[in-house]
């Protein structure tokens, strides 16, 4: 088979060994373990998850939570996409190289570590939201394969001396994500861009790290959200659209 640059850059099938040897391991591998666990679990038998924005398969869920006055509700959101896989829709929620092109919050990216081929860290700086102070965040990236179809980018707050909290105009955050995805098609075929189905749930935790109009954030997520996934699931359909299907 003819390998693209693409395809050799895709999330690998197995955790690479230098994550494993790193001084973040035990937390990342402990991390995405759990994200990913809940991310399938259901919304529908717990209570105090509400819809609160639906459009076609995407369905998204909140539950409203304060700390201390500030904003921190869970978000969780389910989607279908069809001509794409699982391991395609990871590739370019983790790949710094496409951020721009989908992620609309975001001011500035610096990549902070190369840890190996399935993790990162990155430092980034958001639009800000008035009236509030502008928010930062540094946080370590991972992708990884499960059994049955399944991938995953899960993103989780760190530390860093280099790059330490609310020292310049910046007021930290905290955000915990997962991406969680897995691909389906039909019994008996194999999967191509015609049969394949990828479910997908996105869930993300943000502690705002500082006041902030609760008000005005929760206006701000129930805008924000929708859009990205939306405008997230499209650019992966966009791009993948004449690439060899990679499973
Ligand atoms: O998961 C997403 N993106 C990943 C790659 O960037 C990564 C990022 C996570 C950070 C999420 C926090 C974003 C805070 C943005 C605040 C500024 C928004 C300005 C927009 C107005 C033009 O995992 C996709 C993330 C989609 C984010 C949706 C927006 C969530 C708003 C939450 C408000 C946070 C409190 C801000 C306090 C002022």
């Amino acid at each position: 088979a003819v390998h693209t640059r693409d395809q050799v850059e895709l999330p690998p099938p197995t955790i690479d060994n230098r994550l494993t040897v790193h001084p973040l391991w035990t937390e990342i591998d402990r991390i995405s373990t759990e994200q990913m666990q809940a991310a399938f679990e259901g919304v529908g038998g717990e209570i105090g998850w509400q819809l609160f924005a639906e459009e076609g398969d995407m369905r998204m869920y909140r539950r409203e939570m304060e700390v201390d006055g500030m904003v921190m509700d869970p978000l969780k959101a389910m989607h279908k996409v069809r001509g794409v896989s699982a391991r395609e829709m990871c590739h370019y929620f983790f790949n710094p190289r496409y951020r721009y092109e989908w992620e609309t919050t975001l001011e500035t990216m610096t990549i902070v570590e190369e840890v190996s081929s399935d993790a990162m860290v990155f430092h980034q700086t958001f639009k800000r939201i008035w009236p509030a102070s502008q928010r930062d965040a540094l946080f370590w990236s991972h992708v990884r394969a499960a059994p049955g179809n399944t991938y995953a980018v899960i993103n989780h707050s760190t530390t860093n001396q280099e790059y330490p909290p609310n020292s310049g105009a910046c007021i930290r955050l905290f955000v915990t994500v997962c991406l969680a995805c897995r691909s389906s098609y039909p019994a008996g075929e194999e999967p191509t861009r015609e049969n394949i189905t990828t479910s997908i749930a996105y869930c993300s935790t943000v502690n705002p790290g500082g006041w902030a109009p609760a008000g005005v954030l929760r206006a701000v997520y129930k805008r924000e959200y929708p859009k990205f996934l939306k405008r997230f699931t499209g650019y992966v359909a966009e791009q993948c659209r004449d690439k060899p299907l990679a499973i």
